[in-house]
């Protein structure tokens, strides 16, 4: 077990090695544990640094997409990959544990797409993400989406590498979720709450998962989508062209 999440790192990756995750399993005392969640995480933003100054070099720009299990970051790639195709160049690196049905979707796009398999592991790190970018041949004044493993704590934990770090929360998960998991709202840039068509039918207050959102992260920004209707995603592709005129700074 990773003492940094509580993941296993003996993963069945296929197109990646996990290896970086080694270290010491004592947990003889606390000492040990916090000595080794330190090496953990400065070993994951050494690679991030690496990640980002590939991503500059080439200004790419990265976006970290994170949220819990169907929330629509997989939904939200499709309708933007279609929607802007021919606009702008993508690519995308799909982490989930198993399977690579979220690859198969973007890749009926026609995107580039890599699939990382965790295994048991519950977030991507940036070693992940280094190898399969080694092998995805992107191209120059790109956006590549990252989708994190969808888990609301561990990858807050993980720097990629990424420019932006993309909050997806649908309203079908509670307007308390913010408070739940500050620091994946406290890390990132941006909150799209999604499934917007819904709101009818669920008792969840959208001011309030945006007080709640602004109490852990004020800076944070807030676009309301719904991937189905498609109410809302101008706003989202406003907001992505505006960064892509934001020339790469490290
Ligand atoms: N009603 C509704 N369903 C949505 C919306 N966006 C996604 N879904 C559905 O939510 C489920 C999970 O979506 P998916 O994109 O796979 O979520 P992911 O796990 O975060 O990648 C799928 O059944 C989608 O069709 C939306 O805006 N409205
Ligand atoms: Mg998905």
């Amino acid at each position: 077990m990773c003492v940094t999440c509580g993941c296993s790192s003996g993963s069945n990756s296929d197109t990646h090695h996990h290896g970086d995750h080694s270290h010491d399993h004592s947990h003889g005392n606390q000492k040990t544990i916090i000595d080794v969640e330190k090496d953990v995480l400065q070993q994951n933003n050494l690679l991030a640094e690496r990640n980002r100054g590939y991503f500059y070099a080439k200004n790419i720009f990265a976006l970290n997409l994170v949220s819990s299990p169907g929330s629509g970051k997989t939904s939200l790639l499709e309708r933007t990959l279609t929607d802007l195709k021919g606009e702008l160049e993508f690519a995308v690196i799909e982490g989930d544990q198993q399977t690579s049905n979220d690859a198969d979707r973007i890749h009926a796009t026609g995107t580039k797409v890599a699939q990382i398999n965790t295994g048991k592991g519950c977030h991507l790190d940036s070693h992940m993400v280094l190898h399969a970018i080694e092998g995805m041949k992107l191209k120059d004044n790109s956006i590549l989406f990252i989708e994190n493993v969808g888990n609301l704590v561990c990858p807050a934990m993980f720097d990629l590498g990424e420019k932006e770090r993309v909050v997806i929360i649908s309203v079908t998960e509670g307007d308390d979720k913010p408070l739940k998991y500050p620091d994946m709202f406290h890390s990132s840039t941006l909150c799209v709450i999604n499934k917007t068509d819904l709101l009818p039918y669920v008792p969840f207050d959208i001011e309030k998962v945006k007080a709640n959102a602004k109490k852990v992260n004020h800076k944070l920004e807030i676009i309301e989508v719904s991937c189905t209707s498609g109410e809302g995603l101008q706003d989202w592709y406003g907001w992505l062209k505006s960064k892509m005129l934001v020339p790469e700074t490290v």
